[in-house]
């Protein structure tokens, strides 16, 4: 059966849809559409015609899986000529979400009728490239240069009252009535001609936007190409004729489809989507039920763990072990909330119904009504086998048990209780509110369905999940470790911290080395004794540089927290150089890449390897969603393939690395990672 079809209302054509999941313009879409409209062109008994879809939305763009392969016809920009050049009315009628190509399809139907719950976007910018099918030209002729900027640049999605109030829509059906109404607008307006098109619309603008826009997202687009391209695009619309526009347009999209950038992106989108799925465990595996969640522990961790389940409308037990810091846990959460409120994310109301959601507690006892429970306590493996013995005696059967940790075995953990099957590792980014990496850690016993629960629970908490395997550090710290090895090595033989982080932040990160620990803290793991200086880590310590919160670290900050140079470090690795005798030489760029973001691959591969990641493109999420990977190197995995393993390997060769097994056989096979 076709994708589309078309149903006849007396004197109205209506052409459906119906591809799920989400309505991907593929191939055959395009080709029903096109045949949909030459069928109503060609009945002199029809009047006008609606484009609708069936399923949860209307079209999410174009089939993002048919990128980079031959394109079959008819090309998007071709059919959406072809609909705008109808000569009777098309009307779009939108539920869900119109994204991408569905915008276009949308902007060049001659009316828009929407459900209030529909949403507009051109997220192309998210994948690299930009709106093709003259996307870029007629959404700020329809919509304005302002907003069209905002959502073709920085692919911000608009709710269908603000597209109404800016004329992308014409008008609002009822959420339940969408094909009726959509019908009737369609023959009120059948008889109006010349019907309206959105590419002949005049254009009115203050040509100092652009610049406005450019300095003021300045810092969100470092290092990408597709934002700048996109408002080019809009800047053209506004100099030349469309056709001209179009055409610039069309060799930007070009450009941009055909570079490593967007190829990274795209291969995000879909690593992001595949990263939910477990290889060995069925897709329909009957999940348990997780009606109330508990968490142990109310400071800073446990705090932004249970803020995201209170969001979600998640019931939470929370459990401390004083009273005072309860309140203090309790207290940070509805601050935060509030903050969120009054900046206009959230409404007053929703801060109350999210901690009307809260049950603080000093009883552990009262998790025993919990579906799962978290362990959000002191990085220490005898407090947390306690903890975990505790909660066996407490949790009704069938509960989840789930440890934060963050490099502890959690094999040992889940031996501390007479159920390890139930027991898992849910690793939270901190601020845990925020991040939206979740590393849902798999133990030798763990069942399928507790894995596939939390997984699932994962997304309904709008984090972005990978399994990972037990292992030191799991994928994320795992990785990073060489990492700052490789960068203490480097200060001994002549680097700066400046160098090093500037050389990191340049490729594209949101901060190097030094500046994160400044910002984690200096002191993290340091053994706390001021008399014993073995490194340079310990000798700031002794000083108590550490970090931001001291306004000293690697790093000198003034009072906005402005880092400098710090002459102090300088001296002190200095010492340390003279000490250890260490051979001094001039650092380069070039060095600094190889030494510490070689390794992290050498580590990835590694991961691999020993089946702790499931795939490769796992661990580009985890550095994407977890660390900040610039999302236009795809992640380390992605990044290493576009290097070409073989330089890899050379690199690591040449600074005397112990190189995976897996890595070398890729590198000698000519293979890619992802
Ligand atoms: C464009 O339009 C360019 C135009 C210029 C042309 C010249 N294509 O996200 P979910 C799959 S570029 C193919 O989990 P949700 C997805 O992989 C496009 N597949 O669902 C997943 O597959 P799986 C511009 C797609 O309800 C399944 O659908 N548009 C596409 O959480 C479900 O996806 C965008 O960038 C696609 N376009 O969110 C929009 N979209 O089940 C991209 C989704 O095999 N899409 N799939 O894993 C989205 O933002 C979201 O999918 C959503 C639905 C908001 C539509």
């Amino acid at each position: 059966m076709s994708v589309v079809r078309t149903e006849r209302h007396d004197d109205i054509l209506v052409i459906i849809s119906d591809n799920p999941p989400v309505n991907a313009l593929s191939a055959a879409v395009r080709q029903g559409l096109e045949a949909g409209i030459k069928e109503g062109v060609a009945d002199d008994s029809i009047a006008a015609m609606v484009i609708r879809c069936d399923g949860k939305t209307f079209f999410a763009g174009a089939d993002i899986s048919e990128f980079g392969k031959p394109m079959q016809e008819p090309i998007l920009p071709i059919l959406v000529d072809m609909i705008e050049a109808a000569g009777k009315p098309v009307v779009a009628a939108v539920h869900g979400t119109a994204l991408g190509g569905g915008c276009e399809v949308a902007l060049a139907s001659h009316y828009r009728i929407a459900v209030p719950s529909a949403k507009f976007g051109t997220p192309e910018v998210k994948l690299g490239i930009l709106p093709g099918a003259g996307g870029t030209q007629r959404l700020p002729r329809v919509a304005g240069v302002e907003l069209a900027l905002e959502m073709t640049a920085k692919g911000t999605m608009i709710p269908a009252n603000r597209a109404r109030d800016a004329g992308l829509i014409d008008r609002l059906a009822g959420e339940d009535s969408l094909e009726k109404d959509a019908i009737a607008f369609a023959r009120e307006i059948s008889g109006i001609r010349p019907v309206p098109k959105s590419s002949e619309k005049p254009l009115t603008h203050d040509p100092a936007v652009f610049e406005q826009f450019r300095k003021a997202n300045a810092r969100r687009f470092r290092g990408y190409e597709a934002p700048e391209a996109n408002i080019a695009c809009v800047e053209k619309a506004t100099q030349t004729p469309y056709e001209e526009g179009v055409q610039f347009e069309r060799m930007q999209f070009m450009k941009l489809i055909m570079g490593v950038q967007s190829a990274a992106q795209r291969h995000i989108f879909f690593a992001e989507r595949k990263a939910s799925k477990i290889d060995d465990v069925p897709a329909d595996i009957k999940l348990r039920p997780i009606k109330r969640v508990g968490v142990i522990g109310a400071g800073t961790m446990g705090g932004g763990i249970t803020m995201n389940f209170l969001s979600a409308g998640i019931p939470v037990t929370i459990v401390e072990m004083q009273q005072e810091a309860l309140d203090r846990g309790t207290a940070i959460m509805r601050k935060n909330y509030e903050a969120t409120a009054a900046k206009g994310r959230i409404t007053a109301e929703q801060v109350e119904q999210a901690m009307g959601l809260l049950k603080p507690t000093l009883d552990m006892n009262d998790l025993a009504e919990c579906d799962l429970i978290i362990e959000a306590v002191y990085e220490n493996m005898d407090v947390k086998k306690e903890v975990f013995g505790k909660l066996d005696k407490i949790a009704k059967p069938g509960a989840i048990l789930a440890s934060n940790t963050s490099f502890l075995d959690v094999n040992e953990i889940a031996a501390s209780t007479s159920r390890p099957e139930d027991v898992l590792g849910m690793h939270f980014f901190s601020p845990a509110n925020v991040m939206k990496l979740l590393e849902v850690v798999r133990g030798d016993k763990t069942a399928g369905d507790v894995l596939a629960t939390v997984m699932a629970l994962a997304k309904k908490i709008r984090k972005v999940a990978v399994v990972a395997g037990v292992c030191h550090g799991f994928i994320g710290n795992r990785m990073l470790e060489p990492r700052q090895v490789e960068a203490m090595k480097l200060l001994m033989e002549g680097a700066t911290p400046e160098q090093i982080d500037k050389v990191h932040v340049d490729f594209g990160m949101p901060m190097g080395p030094f500046q994160m620990s400044d910002l984690a803290g200096v002191d993290i793991g340091w053994h706390r004794d001021p008399n014993r200086i073995e490194n340079i880590r310990d000798a700031l310590c002794a000083e108590e540089r550490w970090g931001q919160k001291k306004k000293a670290g690697w790093y000198d900050y003034d009072d906005k927290r402005n880092p400098s140079p710090s002459p102090r470090v300088a001296e002190i690795i200095e010492e340390f150089r003279k000490k250890s005798g260490a051979a001094q030489h001039e650092v380069t760029t070039e060095e600094i890449i190889e030494r510490t973001l070689y390794p992290m691959v050498n580590e990835g591969a590694r991961i691999l390897e020993e089946g702790k990641a499931q795939r490769a493109s796992d661990i580009d999420v985890v550095w994407i969603y977890g660390y900040g990977w610039p999302p236009y190197r795809g992640g380390p995995m992605f990044w290493a393939d576009t290097e070409g393993l073989k330089k890899i390997v050379a690199g690591l060769e040449k600074h005397g690395f112990k190189i995976s097994a897996l890595l070398k056989e890729k590198a000698e096979k000519g293979e890619r990672f992802t």
